[in-house]
Order: structure tokens, then C-alpha cells, then sequence
């Protein structure tokens, strides 16, 4: 009897841990600047701190999909996060220090204007594996127009 007690104060605990940890439990997404795999991995990477429980950064819709716990965090310092390793968020930008120490590769602000060629792409001289995503990327939307 005493067992099947037990049992059930360690149920009724879970459940009330499960409620509690549901409500300060928040999803959000938003826009963050980005252009390849670098990005994603610097992205994601910045966010590995203590609330966030989850973050994935789309390259093709430039969305971050976050869950936190805002009893650790809260939306502004994710965003803040964000922008002191160089990537702008639809609610705030990264200083022009941060944004100039990012990769060659990763600066998605010219993206944005411009599409760049191939000379302006070896002198911003490329790691191999970032050199890779970004031709991927041009080559990606030059398909894209061929099929249109
Ligand atoms: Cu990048």
C-alpha cells in the first residue's frame, strides 16, 4: 500500500513539474541576418547558453526558430547574443565592430544589395568549407532562375 502511494506522489510530481516547466517555456521566431553554413553553426552556437533549450537557424527563409525558458532568459538577450558574434535580428543590429569580425564569407549585409561574383568572392578569401557554401548558395539561385 505504501508502495502503490508513492507511485502516486511521484506521478502527481511529474505532472506539476510538466505544468510548471510548460508555462515559462516560450517558442519564438524571428529574422536574423545570415548567408551559409557558417552562420548557421555561429548562430546556433551563440545561443548553447542556459535557458535556451532549442535553436535552429533556416538559410533559405533566414528564420531562427527558439525555445527558452524565460525563467534563465529572456528575449532580449537572445538577441543580444545574437548580435555580439556579428548577426542582426529583426529587433536589433550588430555593432559594426562584431559585424566586421564575422567571415569574409558571412557578410550577409552585402548579400542583401548585391550579388557577389566570383573575383569579389576569392578575395574575401573563403576557408575551403565556407568557400563551398557560398558557390553552393550562388549556384542554388542561378538553377532557381533557369527554371523560371
Ligand atoms: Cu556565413
Amino acid at each position: 500500500m505504501k508502495s502503490i502511494l508513492n507511485i502516486f506522489l511521484a506521478l502527481a510530481f511529474i505532472t506539476l513539474a510538466t505544468t510548471a516547466e510548460a508555462q515559462k517555456t516560450v517558442t519564438e521566431q524571428f529574422e536574423v541576418g545570415g548567408v551559409c553554413e557558417m552562420c548557421k553553426t555561429r548562430i546556433e552556437k551563440a545561443l548553447d547558453v542556459k535557458g535556451v533549450r532549442y535553436a535552429n537557424y533556416d538559410l533559405e527563409t533566414h528564420q531562427l526558430e527558439v525555445v527558452y525558458k524565460t525563467r534563465h532568459i529572456s528575449s532580449e538577450e537572445i538577441h543580444k547574443l545574437l548580435n555580439a558574434v556579428g548577426h542582426d535580428t529583426e529587433q536589433s543590429r550588430a555593432s559594426d565592430e562584431a559585424y566586421a569580425n564575422i567571415h569574409g564569407c558571412c557578410k550577409y549585409r552585402e548579400h542583401e544589395h548585391e550579388e557577389h561574383d566570383d573575383a569579389k568572392a576569392s578575395e574575401k578569401s573563403c576557408s575551403p568549407g565556407c568557400e563551398k557554401s557560398c558557390s553552393k548558395d550562388k549556384k542554388d539561385s542561378e538553377d532557381d532562375e533557369g527554371k523560371k
